[in-house]
């Protein structure tokens, strides 16, 4: 594994610089370390997805919501393309299955944002609940999906602002007050490389490394598929539970399984229209 420079060397064991004693401090006074948007600034996260990549907002879900969503992930039986492992435990398309996953696509403001950046006929492609288990070690930093690559120096002009396609929702359903609770890595404005991360272990783009996002349960990241990203070990002593919504323009097809895929005619009878456009029902357009 490539060293990352001193003060950025967050993962390795052992060593003890500026930002691990900020984080161990912060594991009894919980602190934030990226800037943080209350619900309502869509206007202002749509400017970070830009800027930074992502949009962190604290306290969307109240603590009920995040009981019962991880009591919902505890009943989840696998099926399809379903990952289950002992350590990791990945369900998809989880808002067919039981009312309290669907509800979680059409969060007000979060999917606000997700119209705002991938226009207003924008669908899901996918949700995604895991369990990571103690031991747990996701640590893969990637890119999830980049479209068009584009010389970085395109990013120069400030009038240039590369088409925001895909985005995922990240609803922690756990705390994570320090780095040994799985946190999500990122490194902010890491798209504007311009192209997809090429599997190095420990990443750098203009000297910034991969940092943790902490976050309470209940906040949710929101994040462009083309920026640099890492899942991490989990290295305490509880589950970290996860809820994924992952948003597309309209022109991306979703990637629902088992195939051949069926809706479950319950979520169909209680959606309202914009849930109906986000599960995939779309006016007549070019092409079909
Ligand atoms: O586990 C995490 O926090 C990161 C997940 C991730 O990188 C992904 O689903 O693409």
């Amino acid at each position: 594994m490539k060293s990352a420079p001193a003060t950025m060397n967050l993962r390795a064991p052992g060593k003890v610089n500026l930002m691990t004693t900020t984080l161990e401090k912060s594991a009894e006074t919980f602190q934030y370390l990226q800037k943080t948007f209350a619900i309502h600034q869509v206007d202002e996260m749509t400017a970070a997805l830009h800027e930074d990549g992502f949009a962190l907002v604290p306290g969307v879900l109240s603590g009920s919501e995040v009981q019962a969503l991880r009591e919902a992930t505890d009943r989840l039986q696998p099926f399809g393309f379903d990952r289950v492992s002992p350590l990791q435990e990945h369900y998809k398309c989880v808002f067919n299955r039981e009312r309290i996953f669907f509800d979680q696509i059409s969060r007000p403001g979060i999917t606000d944002l997700a119209e705002r950046t991938m226009g207003d006929q924008c669908h899901i492609i996918g949700e995604t609940a895991w369990r990571s288990h103690p031991g747990y070690d996701g640590w893969t930093p990637h890119t999830d999906h980049v479209w068009i690559t584009v010389p970085e120096s395109n990013f120069e002009d400030p009038k240039f602002l590369l088409p925001i396609t895909v985005c995922t929702a990240h609803y922690y359903l756990s705390d994570i007050p320090t780095e040994d609770h799985c946190p999500t890595y990122v490194i902010p404005g890491s798209h504007k490389s311009g192209r997809p991360m090429g599997g190095d272990p420990n990443p750098t783009w203009h000297g910034k490394s991969l940092e943790p996002v902490l976050v309470k349960a209940g906040d949710v990241l929101f994040f462009r598929s083309e920026i640099w990203h890492s899942g991490s070990k989990n290295a305490s002593d509880s589950i970290r539970y996860l809820l994924q919504v992952h948003y597309a323009n309209r022109f991306i097809s979703q990637k629902f399984s088992p195939f051949p895929w069926q809706y479950n005619p319950e979520i169909l009878a209680i959606a309202d229209e914009r849930q109906l456009r986000l599960l995939g029902k779309h006016p007549e357009s070019s092409y079909g």
